[in-house]
């Protein structure tokens, strides 16, 4: 069972009733004595503004993406295939050594990629140089392996190197589709042999992340986003990434996972329910990183309706009270049903309905109608609430 602390409850008891006009609330006279539905866009302009600003300083960071791989492992074409750039006509700046070229995005002059002039077999190993350049300034190494060609020994001497170093890396398994053109194995044993045998090689462990992915076709590619996003994260450089990546539709989602699951831990109702800054916030900051994450720098007038004129509307009161419903609770004071277990699941409910809803009105431009994402927002809503309504206990 969970057990919320609601201190907003006491609040909310206090609060009058004029600003309601929804048939539902109208009609309902719990709602209208306890909640001020008035509240929650003065609070939201408030938590706008905090939440703006940190997702702008996240974006004004500098992030370095690495690439090491031996020459024709794909690591021009892989930059391609994430970011949807044209990545070789783009123009090198100098690098802080002559063998390190630093490609900066277009219209994103503070993110760059580093790309190194690869693992020659040869030369058997990165230069010093180098190294030291990737150990001051990348945010994350992309050690690209040829799928074809398998992993050599300085593939595994630098991914020790950059290990020790500290730098997150992240294995690429390049040119996976070439599976298909194999005449003895099947196109999946093929697969499958080469991510073993690559893990092998390369000495793995079960901790150390491998993605398999075409450059060519594409495939893996959303995966290995969502992967580096995860990484990125903890330094605050998942958002400036996801707005360099063309498919972000697996970083968007592991955001709304995110934050729905805080909101369910939490158990604190959305807008207009609480004046809960924690859950506030949490919806605020999930709209704005991604409107960002489309390249929208969402202002006040954009997103508060949004917000407000969903969650916090009509549909969202609806919503509550499909949840109260699924509990069974038929009168007395909704303060007593939160407490009983709707809270974790309703305010986790919204918070991903929300997500959703955001997810589609950026990606169309905000081209899509309130009425349309209303019904996004509710459909999303009410399916999570179905598939989690037995883990209310949970947490
Ligand atoms: N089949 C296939 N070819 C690829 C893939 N990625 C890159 N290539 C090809 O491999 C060659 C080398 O690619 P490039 O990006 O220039 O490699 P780099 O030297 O590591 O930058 C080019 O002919 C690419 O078209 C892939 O995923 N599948
Ligand atoms: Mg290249």
């Amino acid at each position: 069972m969970v057990t919320v602390d609601l201190p907003y409850l006491h609040e909310t008891r206090k609060l009058g009733s004029e600003s309601m006009t929804t048939d539902f609330v109208s009609t309902d006279p719990t709602f209208e004595n306890q909640v001020d539905f008035s509240r929650a866009e003065e609070n939201a302009e408030q938590l706008f503004d905090e939440e703006a600003k940190k997702a702008q300083s996240a974006l004004q960071q500098r992030l370095v993406i690495s690439l090491l791989g031996s020459v024709n492992s794909g690591k021009s074409k892989l930059i391609n295939a994430m970011t949807g750039c044209k990545y070789a006509d783009v123009k090198p700046i100098a690098g802080w050594t002559k063998e390190v070229q630093l490609f900066p995005i277009p219209h994103m002059p503070n993110i760059m990629i580093a790309d190194t002039p690869g693992l020659e077999d040869v030369n058997s190993d990165v230069s010093a140089r180098t190294e030291k350049f990737i150990e001051k300034d990348a945010d994350i190494v992309l050690l690209v392996v040829n799928a074809d060609v398998g992993a050599t020994r300085p593939y595994r001497d630098t991914l020790a190197n950059m290990k020790a170093s500290g730098r997150p890396v992240v294995v690429v398994l390049n040119k996976m589709d070439l599976a298909t053109q194999q005449d003895d194995d099947t196109p999946e044993e093929w697969r499958r042999i080469k991510l073993s045998d690559t893990r092998q090689r390369l000495g793995l462990t079960p901790d150390d992340l491998m993605f398999p992915v075409s450059a060519r076709t594409l495939d893996g590619i959303p995966q290995l986003n969502a992967g580096i996003a995860t990484i990125l994260a903890e330094n605050g450089k998942d958002l400036l990434f996801a707005k360099l990546v063309r498919d972000k539709d697996a970083i968007i989602d592991k955001w709304i996972w995110g934050a729905t699951g805080i909101a369910f831990g939490l158990g604190v109702i959305p807008l207009p329910f609480s004046d809960s800054i924690p859950l506030t916030a949490l919806q605020v900051g999930l709209a704005i990183r991604i409107a960002n994450a489309y390249g929208v720098e969402a202002t006040r007038r954009d997103i508060l309706p949004f917000i407000t004129e969903i969650a916090a509307g009509r549909v969202g009161k609806m919503l509550f009270r499909a949840a109260l419903k699924l509990f069974g609770w038929v009168g007395g004071p909704w303060g007593e049903a939160i407490a009983a277990g709707t809270a974790g699941l309703t305010a986790a409910s919204m918070t991903f309905g929300l997500g959703q809803a955001a997810k589609i009105y950026y990606q169309t431009g905000m081209k899509t109608s309130m009425e349309d994402l209303q019904e996004v927002f509710r459909q999303a809503a009410e399916e999570f609430m179905r598939e989690n309504k037995n883990k209310r206990s949970v947490n």
